[in-house]
């Protein structure tokens, strides 16, 4: 276990963190990026501690991954007596119980009372994959539309349903066929303001849909509930909600992504439930198993158990070691009452971040729910201008002062807080303080 105490004794990276970069280069594909060069040899909770003994504070959970925290006791306690017992059979040649106590937790916790049933697979963007292939199988109709600033995946399908060109799409065309973009009712930057967002966003779909595939065409529509990679963006009120209405009024399959938005994070166990939304498919992955590869699909029987059988699969889908993570994962979910504990740090967190826009007007807007937040940073208060430049420059401030950050969105001005939902207060507390100096020092320059 590693002291809950942020401490720096080299600068970062320090010098074995260095000697290790130098060896990663010579050995691992340059295409493959780190945020921060720093090595890590332990972590627990919401600290990370790297070869020279750093102990940063972790402000990204491995992408909203150990939403738990890192090796949290009952997940390490399940994978130790898992991996004893058996570590693989494939759930497609012998089953094993883990797997399905899985399938019910995730038919049991996302939104709806209807009958479910998931499948498990490695990854995001697999589930999503997934999602796309019961929703044209049990269609029988091919098209999907996916919003802008959407972020799915890497896979040849998902990348075709993402959004941002780079990093993640330049130079691997050709891309999937028949995916369609449609508007994101982007309340910040919503051309005529954000109270028209939703009813206009909600119109532009409808038309584009309408006129550009065809309902008839169109086996499913798939929404971020709250769009991580893209920038945090939380759709305008109202607008999931008419979009998966219209989705079932016109018999498409309505696929919530929560991957990033799921398990507790924005403090419901799921993002669609702010909106009162049922989803008929719905991906999750990273938080479900505390950082074991694990991911689903959940959503109505009778979508799920369309595809005939042997239809879905893969050697790994549902390991048993990544099943037994994810029970001891959802066991602290629920024991420490995670939801509650992330919508109430999220408050704090709010109230600091906007006595911050009091101060610095490159704060342009404040968005998110729960322990999911983001800043976004813009030149020109007015004319929204994004600040990819200040906002690298803050990050890697952070970074040098022990504070492990990411951003993201699609013009690379979105400064994101993704701790650990288990962080203490004072950690929490102390990150924002390293974000305040780095946004004052990155000002300064
Ligand atoms: N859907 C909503 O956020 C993963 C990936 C970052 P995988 N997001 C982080 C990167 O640069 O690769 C994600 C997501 C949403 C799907 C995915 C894909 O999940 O587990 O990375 O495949």
């Amino acid at each position: 276990m590693v002291a809950q105490n942020a401490q720096l004794v080299t600068a970062v990276p320090g010098p074995g963190s260095q000697a290790l970069q130098e060896r990663r280069l010579r050995a691992v594909s340059h295409a493959v990026g780190t945020g921060l060069p720093v090595f890590i040899d332990e972590a627990s909770g919401g600290i990370l501690r790297d070869v020279d003994g750093n102990q940063l504070i972790d402000f990204a959970s491995g992408i909203a991954v150990t939403s738990v925290g890192n090796s949290d006791p009952r997940v390490v306690a399940r994978v130790q007596e898992q991996v004893a017992r058996f570590t693989h059979t494939c759930f497609m040649v012998t089953a094993y119980e883990p797997y399905v106590e899985v399938c019910e937790l995730l038919n049991e916790l996302t939104p709806g009372t209807h009958e479910k049933r998931s499948a498990l697979f490695n990854s995001g963007a697999e589930a999503v994959e997934n999602a796309v292939k019961i929703a044209r199988y049990a269609t029988g109709r091919q098209a999907v539309v996916a919003f802008d600033h959407a972020y799915h995946g890497r896979t040849n399908l998902t990348m075709a349903l993402t959004a941002k060109s780079m990093p993640y799409k330049s130079g691997f065309a050709p891309f999937a066929g028949e995916i369609y973009r449609a508007p994101m009712a982007y309340p910040y930057r919503w051309p005529t303001g954000a109270a028209a967002c939703a009813d206009e966003a909600f119109d532009a779909f409808v038309s584009q849909v309408h006129t550009q595939v065809g309902e008839q065409n169109t086996a499913a529509v798939i929404l971020e509930p709250i769009q991580g990679e893209g920038g945090f963006i939380v759709s305008a009120p109202g607008f999931m909600a008419r979009v998966a209405q219209w989705c079932t009024d016109n018999g498409i399959v309505f696929i919530a992504d929560e991957i990033q938005t799921g398990f507790c994070r924005t403090g419901n166990w799921f993002a669609s439930e702010f909106e009162g939304v049922v989803p008929d498919l719905i991906t999750t992955g990273k938080a479900i198993a505390g950082g074991l590869p694990l991911a689903g699909v959940t959503g109505r029987a009778d979508l799920m158990d369309a595809v005939h059988p042997g239809g879905l699969g893969g050697t790994y889908g549902g390991n048993p070691v990544a099943c037994a993570a994810a029970l001891g994962a959802i066991e602290t979910m629920r024991v420490d009452d995670l939801t509650d504990r992330a919508a109430r740090l999220g408050e704090l967190l709010t109230s600091r971040l906007q006595a911050l826009a009091e101060r610095y007007e490159v704060i342009g807007d404040i968005r998110g729910r729960g322990l999911m937040q983001a800043v976004e940073i813009v030149s020109d208060p007015v004319a929204k201008t994004p600040d990819p430049a200040v906002t690298a420059a803050v990050n890697a401030a952070c970074h040098r002062a022990g504070l492990l950050t990411l951003t993201c969105g699609s013009y690379g001005n979105v400064f994101r807080f993704l701790p650990s939902l288990v962080i203490s207060e004072e950690l929490l507390d102390q990150g924002i303080g390293i974000f305040e100096k780095a946004l004052a020092e990155a000002l300064a320059r």
